[in-house]
Parts: C-alpha cells; sequence; structure tokens
C-alpha cells in the first residue's frame, strides 16, 4: 500500500492494483507496495482471497529496465531482490490470483508465478523475454515456470524469449481460466474442460456440485478457491530434457548471444536441484548476465529505438492522417514501399511509365504475398484484400487526393527533379512530396518544386517490406508538421523511423562507404574474399561487406560512382576491383557472379578468376601483398563506420549517437548484441579505438585521418554517449 499500489474490496476479496504507468513496471515501491497488500489481506478477517491486477494498459511488464543501468553503473546500490518479496507472496495464508490483461512479460510473469493462481483475457500475452536485453528471467522465472509448463517448454521459452497467448499458456497449464469480459468482475458463466482445472480449484466445484460452469472473472474466481497452491511446491513437470538440440537450434538462431545459454543451464538446474538451490543458481547467472555488454547493448538498444522518435523541436504527436498514398516506380523499391502501405490498410495508387513496367511491379507484389501465404503466416483472402487496396496507374490521375506522394525511381538527379516539378503541379495542398533517394540531396530535388516545406526524404531499405529502418531525410527547408507527420507515418507502417539530415548518403550510406571501401583495400592489401566477410560475419554482422554487395547489386554503387565522380578529390585511393567486376557484366546474385559465383539456389562459391583479378589489380597499383590479420581485418571496417560516425555527430547529421546506433541495427544488419558501431566504440573506449585509427593514418593516409570529435571525447575520456549538440 502506497502510491504505486492500492488495496480495494470487492466483497470477500481483496483486490490489488497497480499504478505504475505506462507499464506498470516493478520499480521500486511496487513489490514491497504488493506485499504489503497480501500482508493486509491475510491479517484481515473478512477477506478470503487476493486478486491482482494492473491498472492501465497492463498487468506488468516486467521488472523497470532503467533500474538495471543504474545497478551496473554504481548508481545505485541492489535493493533488497525480488525473490524474497514473491517467496513471502507465495507463503501467503490465503490464495493470491493474478489476473492479466496486456503483458505478463519478465518479471512480471514472476509476479503471476508467485500468485497461487492465475487468469487472463484472451487477448493477454505472458512471456520470460530477458533475454532480448541479454539477461535470463532473474526472479525465479527459470524455475517456477519449469513447474508449471514443464522443464523442456520452460527452456524453450526462457531462451527464446518469445511471447504466447493466453490461450497457449492456458494449454500448457501456466493460467488456470481465461476471463470472458470484465476480467476482474464479469459473471459470465463459460465451461471449461475439468481436465484443465487445477486439482483444488477442480475439488472446490465439485464441492459445488458444478464441476462444467464457473465464474470466470478473477474475483469470482477467487471465491472459489479453497486454498493457496505454491509453484514453487510442484514437481511433477520437472525432467532433464533435450539440452543439446535447443542450443543448437539457439546459437544457430541467436548467433553469438551469451544470455540465451544462460537460460538453458537456468531451467536445467531446476531438474537437479531443490527449489532453493535453483533459486541461488538462477541468481548466479542472473548476475554474470546483468554485467555483461551483451546486456548493456541490448538494454541501449531497446531505449534507442524509443528514443529516436523523440526530436527536439518536433511535437510529440502527429493527427496527420495518410488515407490514400501516391507511389511512383514500381520497381523492388516502389514495390515494397507500397507494400508497407497497403499492410497497413492504406489504399495506393502505384504509377509507372509503360504498362511493361507496371505489370511487373505488380506480378512481383503479388508473388511476395503468394510467398508469404505459402509459408502460412499470411491468409489467401488478406493477402487478396491487400492486393485490392493497389491501383495500377501510367498517369497522374487520381494524386489530387493523396495524401502523400513517394518517389521511389531510380537514382539521378535530373529524373527526381522532372518528376517533383510534374508532383508539385498535381498533388494537393499540404500533401507530404517524399522521396525515396539514398544519395541525392533533399534539398536539390525540393527545389523543383514550389513547396519545399513540404518535401522530405523517406529513405526506405531494401527490401522495402521486410527491412525496418526509414530514414527521415530533413531538408533545409522540411517543415516541423511534415518531419513529425513522417514519424507517425514510419510508426504506422511498423517502421523504426529515424531523423537525419541531408548529406550524401545520409547516415546509412555515408557511413557503410568507408566501411566496404576498407573491405575491398583488405582484399587488394593480402586478406581473401571469403576471409573477409568471415571476420566480420562471426563479429555478428547479418553478412560480410564483400557478400552484401552482391546481394544489394554492385551495379547500383557502380552508377551512383558515376555520378558522382566529379565530387572525387583527385589522388585518393579508391577500390579497385568492383567497377571492373560491373563492367564484365558481374552485378552480383542477380547475375549469379559479382565478388562470389552463385549456383542456381543462390549459394555462394568462391571464385578464383575474381582472386586473380584482385591481385592482378594489386599489382598493377603497386601494392605489395601481405598477410592482414583478423584484428585488421575486423577493426579497419568497423572502425571505419565509427570514425565517418563521429564526423556525422559532429556535422549534427545524426542528431545523437543512438541514432546512427539505431540505424546500423535496423538498416545494415548490425548485431544488436554489440549495441550499434558508437555503442561498441564506447564500449571498447574511445582511447583504444582513437589510438587504433592514428596507427591506420600513420599506415594509410588521409582517409583515416581522426574525426576531430572522436578525439575530443578520447582525450576528455568520454564517450559519444556523453556527446550533447552545442
Ligand atoms: C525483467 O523483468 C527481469 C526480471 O526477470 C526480474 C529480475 C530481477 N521498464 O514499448 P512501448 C517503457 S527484464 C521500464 O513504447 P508498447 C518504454 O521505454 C524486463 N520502462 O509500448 C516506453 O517509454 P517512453 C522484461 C519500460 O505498447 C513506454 O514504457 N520485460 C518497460 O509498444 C511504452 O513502451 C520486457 O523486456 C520496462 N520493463 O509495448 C518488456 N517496458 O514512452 C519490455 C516498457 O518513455 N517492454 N517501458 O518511450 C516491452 O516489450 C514493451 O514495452 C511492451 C509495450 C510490449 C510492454
Amino acid at each position: 500500500m502506497n502510491s504505486l499500489v492500492q488495496l480495494t474490496r470487492e466483497g470477500a476479496v481483496g483486490v490489488i492494483t497497480i499504478h505504475n504507468p505506462p507499464v506498470n513496471a516493478l520499480s521500486p515501491g511496487v513489490p514491497e507496495g504488493i506485499l504489503a497488500c497480501v500482508e493486509a489481506i491475510v491479517a484481515d478477517g473478512k477477506l478470503r482471497a487476493a486478486v491482482l491486477i494492473g491498472s492501465g494498459r497492463t498487468f506488468i511488464a516486467g521488472a523497470d529496465i532503467k533500474e538495471f543501468g543504474k545497478i551496473t553503473s554504481g548508481e545505485r546500490t541492489r535493493g533488497v531482490g525480488l525473490n524474497p518479496i514473491l517467496e513471502q507472496i507465495e507463503n501467503a495464508a490465503k490464495p493470491v490470483v493474478a489476473a492479466i490483461h496486456g503483458t505478463a512479460f519478465g518479471g512480471g510473469l514472476e509476479v503471476a508465478m508467485a500468485c497461487h493462481y492465475r487468469v487472463a483475457v484472451a487477448g493477454a500475452q505472458v512471456g520470460q523475454p530477458e533475454v532480448k536485453l541479454g539477461l535470463i528471467p532473474g526472479a525465479g522465472g527459470t524455475q517456477r515456470l519449469p513447474r508449471l509448463v514443464g522443464s523442456a517448454k520452460a527452456a524453450e521459452l526462457c531462451a527464446f524469449g518469445e511471447p504466447i497467448s493466453a490461450q497457449v499458456a492456458f494449454d500448457l497449464g501456466l493460467v488456470d481460466c481465461i476471463a470472458d469480459g470484465d476480467l476482474l468482475r464479469n459473471t459470465r458463466k463459460t465451461e471449461l474442460p475439468a481436465a484443465n482445472l487445477s486439482p483444488v480449484f477442480l475439488r472446490d466445484l465439485v464441492a459445488r456440485q458444478a464441476p462444467f460452469a464457473l465464474l470466470s472473472g478473477a474475483v469470482a474466481f477467487a471465491m472459489t478457491l479453497a486454498a493457496p497452491r505454491r509453484t514453487s511446491g510442484l514437481t511433477a513437470k520437472l525432467a532433464e530434457f533435450d539440452r543439446d538440440s535447443l542450443t543448437k537450434k539457439v546459437t544457430q538462431k541467436l548467433r553469438g548471444r551469451q544470455a540465451p545459454l544462460r537460460a538453458i543451464d537456468a531451467v536445467a538446474a531446476a531438474a537437479r536441484m531443490s527449489f532453493e538451490e535453483g533459486l541461488a543458481e538462477e541468481a548466479r547467472l542472473f548476475q554474470e548476465c546483468l554485467y555483461s555488454d551483451e546486456s548493456k547493448s541490448l538494454i541501449h538498444a531497446f531505449f534507442g529505438e524509443r528514443e529516436v522518435s523523440k526530436v527536439p523541436g518536433i511535437a510529440g504527436k502527429s493527427d496527420f492522417a495518410v488515407r490514400k498514398a501516391a507511389i511512383i516506380g514500381a520497381g523492388t523499391m516502389g514495390g515494397g514501399i507500397t507494400m508497407n502501405y497497403v499492410n497497413a490498410g492504406i489504399p495506393v495508387l502505384l504509377k509507372e511509365t509503360t504498362q511493361e513496367a507496371l505489370d511487373k511491379g505488380m506480378a512481383t507484389i503479388r508473388r511476395n504475398y503468394e510467398s508469404t501465404v505459402a509459408k502460412g503466416r499470411l491468409s489467401r483472402e488478406e493477402a487478396e484484400r491487400r492486393l485490392a487496396l493497389i491501383t495500377p496507374a501510367l498517369s497522374y490521375d487520381g494524386f489530387e487526393d493523396a495524401d502523400i506522394v513517394v518517389e521511389a525511381v531510380f537514382e539521378g538527379l535530373d529524373l527526381k527533379k522532372k518528376i517533383f516539378t510534374e508532383i508539385d503541379a498535381v498533388a494537393r495542398p499540404g500533401a507530404i512530396l517524399a522521396s525515396n533517394t539514398s544519395t541525392l540531396s533533399i534539398d536539390e530535388i525540393a527545389s523543383a518544386t514550389k513547396r519545399p516545406q513540404d518535401v522530405i526524404g523517406h529513405h526506405y531499405f531494401s527490401p522495402a517490406n521486410v527491412m525496418r529502418l526509414l530514414e527521415i531525410v530533413r531538408g533545409k527547408a522540411s517543415s516541423p508538421e511534415v518531419i513529425g507527420a513522417s514519424l507517425a507515418i514510419g510508426k504506422k507502417l511498423g517502421k523504426v523511423a529515424v531523423v537525419v539530415g541531408n548529406c550524401r548518403g545520409f547516415v546509412g550510406n555515408r557511413m557503410f562507404h568507408p566501411y566496404r571501401r576498407e573491405a575491398q583495400f583488405l582484399v587488394e592489401e593480402g586478406a581473401s574474399i571469403p576471409e573477409v566477410d568471415e571476420v566480420l560475419y562471426e563479429f555478428g554482422m547479418a553478412m560480410g561487406p564483400l557478400s552484401v554487395g552482391d546481394l544489394a547489386g554492385l551495379d547500383v554503387g557502380w552508377r551512383i560512382r558515376k555520378e558522382f565522380k566529379h565530387l572525387e578529390k583527385p589522388g585518393i585511393r579508391q577500390p579497385l576491383v568492383e567497377d571492373q567486376l560491373c563492367e564484365m557484366g558481374r552485378f552480383g546474385q542477380k547475375t549469379r557472379a559479382g565478388w562470389y559465383q552463385y549456383d542456381e539456389q543462390r549459394n555462394r562459391l568462391p571464385d578464383k578468376a575474381v582472386e586473380a583479378l584482385v591481385r592482378q589489380a594489386a599489382r598493377d597499383a603497386g601494392i605489395e601483398r601481405r598477410n592482414v590479420s583478423r584484428e585488421e581485418i575486423l577493426d579497419r571496417c568497423i572502425y571505419g563506420l565509427v570514425n565517418e560516425g563521429a564526423r556525422i555527430l559532429e556535422e549534427g547529421i545524426a542528431l545523437r549517437s543512438v541514432d546512427i546506433d539505431i540505424i546500423y541495427l535496423n538498416g545494415y544488419g548490425f548485431p544488436a548484441h554489440r549495441g550499434g558501431p558508437m555503442f561498441y566504440a564506447d564500449t571498447v573506449g574511445l582511447d583504444k579505438v582513437y589510438a587504433r585509427i592514428c596507427e591506420f593514418e600513420r599506415a594509410h593516409g588521409e582517409l583515416w585521418t581522426p574525426a576531430p570529435l572522436l578525439k575530443r571525447l578520447a582525450l576528455e575520456g568520454k564517450r559519444f554517449a556523453d556527446f550533447q549538440p552545442e
């Protein structure tokens, strides 16, 4: 009983309500408040049972994640810990029922399992997602969950962290009753198969001569209970499980992660040890995870994803509604962007210049949906409904009532400017005019219109219907309303939208340039092509830098390099081979040849001819080949990213270092457990990163001049995370 937790009475049931918006996290005071209420109910002779419920949108979404950083940084000493409190709740003399809506995640589910029974609404979700934060359940989850659902299932739930629905939880024995309607007070009768009822509950029902009818609200449910049933005392479902096969699955799916393996260790301990010993083992493993870089990185990513939507000077919420979108270009990007809109239920007018291109684009979209249907991830009806939202078009007819126009044609400034002049003539006043350019200046594009304030970049990443990242490129004239509306549209489309400034390549591609450049230099200097890819893959990147070029199409960069050739500083070293590959028609996977060869199933095979081409090019350029260490491969590629990221930050192209991290985690396959390039550099220590970059500068010259911001922060002993723009 405190301001966070309150006790009220519903007849003979004490109702404990948590008020800790927005998600009723277990912040300091919440567990203590719950315990105080339970104690008051036990002491009150008029009350028979307790119901624990969350106010607002959810039950309890878990421990307060902000607290972990305070503990590891030493800002806060660890409190009493949740376990002793949960033990006292579990040992209460009267039944305690958790009433679950929204989510019972992490510590929230652990609280619910320390209660004696669980009632949930059908829409609720429960789970132990701690591994997604690089942690394991730390308040008995790895010990109580196997007692309720069995060791094998518990290990899977704790290792992957995926939530389950109330119905699945009910089938597994984790939830005792699904409430039909109002969670607390519903009195509608519902039928449940007796086999799913707990023995105590069933006995109680039999005693009432109503074995198949019950009152499903939590209060009514609590009234039927004869006695507490303590999860820690259940042992029937504890058993050894196939650890090897689960470990194999985890190492494949969650490459490089440690926490899922520790979660399996902790659940396995439940079958071997007493409840108390198991809790101690869980606590030991939890501590190990809590102080890991993996956990710090994943927590940084969790908050970062939410932070990027908060842009200074841009109002939090926009009421801009997109009732209809118009998209120009039905190629790979335009098609993917169209799918994003129709997936969100927004009708799209999709324009092309020829019937042939339009038919081809529509056929690709249809094929994509069919493949999702074939995989069982979408119903046929839903796929047809989404396809029906697309109106193919060969003219601008109908553009006048679109709320947003997205241009997604080939990268070419003249072409884009021509299109924007045309859009300007047809779009309604106030419509957003967005370009999907990946490199060109938004200001240049906006200059082709009479309304530069409405022009903005919406840079999607390929495949646009899959990749979560959306770079919102603000031009110098883009209005705050258009930026705010773009953030809201990104959210509606299920994207992680990050606002960036206007420069060549914006944030993501500008940094990717030195990253891929170094990969190519390393190959010229003596590393093998597969070795460079392998080092970055082992670091955790979704793909190595040369393979990624083959996937995206080497011709894309080739075309851009031609367009920008006049901007290159003479005398600066350029990669030697990629343009040659393109001249040979080796564009990557789509031509089944690039840095590698590809068979019909697109399996990657090394190509001796390309290695020979590299050696020849290096010889012609007078580059002396040598043994390149794996450490050098990693540092040159990753610090190439970091050094450019530091410049981007200093120039204000990215608002905060976390914005850069979120871009890399969601658009470039950077491993989440390393937190993003800037966080990774902070983890290594900027003094060390700076020293290594100085080494590279001595060896390779001005391409490696340390960014002034990096130098300054390194010398001041600070991190990128400490940087505040002036
Ligand atoms: C744990 O429990 C360890 C235990 O084993 C105990 C060990 C002793 N804490 O996501 P949203 C904030 S580990 C603090 O935008 P949605 C979030 O930052 C934890 N804050 O809403 C945001 O703040 P803001 C295990 C939290 O509806 C606001 O709430 N639990 C927490 O899209 C709204 O969040 C998890 O990992 C938290 N636990 O999604 C669950 N959760 O408005 C993590 C959220 O200032 N949370 N916030 O930006 C989630 O998965 C989603 O937030 C949830 C809601 C599905 C709950």
